[in-house]
């Protein structure tokens, strides 16, 4: 019943709206109006109450809700449906079983706050509350297992042109982070449910630190994690970019699955690379390989020369790519 008064708020936005009005049309009782917009105000909309006059709503807080970010989108099916959480454990894991549950394509899962949020191999992620995005967006591609990993490539592309967009210089380091300032800014993490050659969903799970400040990072990541906040010095509104990037991917997205192509995305991520033309090392479970990141292949594979001139391909799957020196 909040979302539905909040609508009506916002569609009567610079002007009050009785609480007649809004128990009439809502079909509740005036004193449920008077104690659901307790509770709005509470979340953080600023709205003005006038005795005989009603409500009127002045601004909005920078919740991720369907809300909140709809009147942002332009897309057809990513982002209709928006699932939002205050708190939970991994949106990747809420929207594995969404998926296998059978919810519809592009429906998008957000916390504020993820209390497990996981990286790649098992690995952790960090995303305190209010302060990053931390989404995960269900797809049903009709392609092959095989080329799954294509679609990280298509996330990077979505959200380093939405970074772009704010008007922020930012790199991708192959093959699911974003980088600023030789710092991660954002991760992507996707998964599939399958067989040999059927998919039945993707999750794509994307993290990026918007309002982080430095102390908001443990020891253990403050070196190799940045967000747009630290490095822009100013607060960023995550609905908007929430908004940007899925309007961003599904038009990437879209071209990917009708024309089976993504040159525009790997175009994005290879104008974009941090890595290409650098000495990096690359590291398959305790395997390290020292080697040159010469170019990206059409189909998303990183194309490196070892010391001894070769040249390979490598795929994302496990490995991890480190600098020389640092990160990157
Ligand atoms: C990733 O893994 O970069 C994928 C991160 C995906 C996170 C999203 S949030 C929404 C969705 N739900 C989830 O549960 N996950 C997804 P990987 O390349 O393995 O990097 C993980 C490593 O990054 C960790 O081992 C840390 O070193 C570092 N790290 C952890 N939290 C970080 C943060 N907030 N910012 C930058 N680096 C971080």
């Amino acid at each position: 019943m909040k979302e539905e008064i909040i609508s009506l708020l916002k569609k009567n936005k610079n002007e009050f709206i009785s609480g007649e009005d809004i128990s009439s049309v809502l079909g509740i009782s005036r004193a449920a109006v008077w104690k659901y917009m307790k509770a709005i105000k509470e979340a953080g909309y600023n709205i003005e109450s006038v005795s005989r006059k009603g409500y009127k709503l002045i601004s909005s807080p920078d919740l991720l809700t369907f809300e909140e970010i709809s009147p942002y989108l332009n897309t057809h099916y990513i982002g209709k449906q928006i699932i939002y959480f205050d708190s939970i454990d991994s949106t990747n894991n809420e929207a594995k079983k969404l998926a296998s549950s059978g919810c519809l394509e592009g429906t998008v899962i957000i916390s504020e706050e993820q209390t497990m949020g996981r990286g790649r191999l098992g690995r952790n992620w960090v995303s305190p509350k209010f302060k990053g995005i931390w989404m995960s967006i269900v797809l049903r591609p009709d392609i092959e297992p095989m080329n799954v990993t294509k679609i990280t490539q298509v996330g990077a592309a979505a959200v380093l042109k939405a970074i772009k967009e704010q008007g922020i210089n930012a790199y991708i380091k192959w093959p699911n982070d974003i980088i600023l300032n030789n710092k991660k800014v954002c991760g992507i993490l996707t998964e599939m449910s399958g067989e040999i050659n059927n998919i039945n969903y993707v999750v794509m799970g994307i993290g990026i630190n918007v309002n982080i400040d430095k102390e908001d990072f443990p020891k253990d990541i403050e070196e190799i994690a940045t967000s747009l906040k630290i490095e822009e010095g100013k607060g960023i509104k995550r609905k908007t970019l929430v908004a940007s990037i899925l309007n961003n991917l599904e038009e990437l997205y879209d071209e990917f699955i009708n024309n089976e192509d993504i040159k525009t995305s790997i175009d994005i991520c290879r104008e974009n690379s941090i890595l290409i033309g650098k000495t990096i090392k690359i590291i398959n479970r305790s395997n390290v390989i020292i080697a040159e990141a010469i170019n990206l292949s059409d189909d998303g594979k990183l194309i490196v020369k070892y010391e001894d001139g070769s040249i390979h391909e490598v795929i994302s799957g496990e490995v991890s790519i480190r600098g020389l020196y640092g990160y990157v």
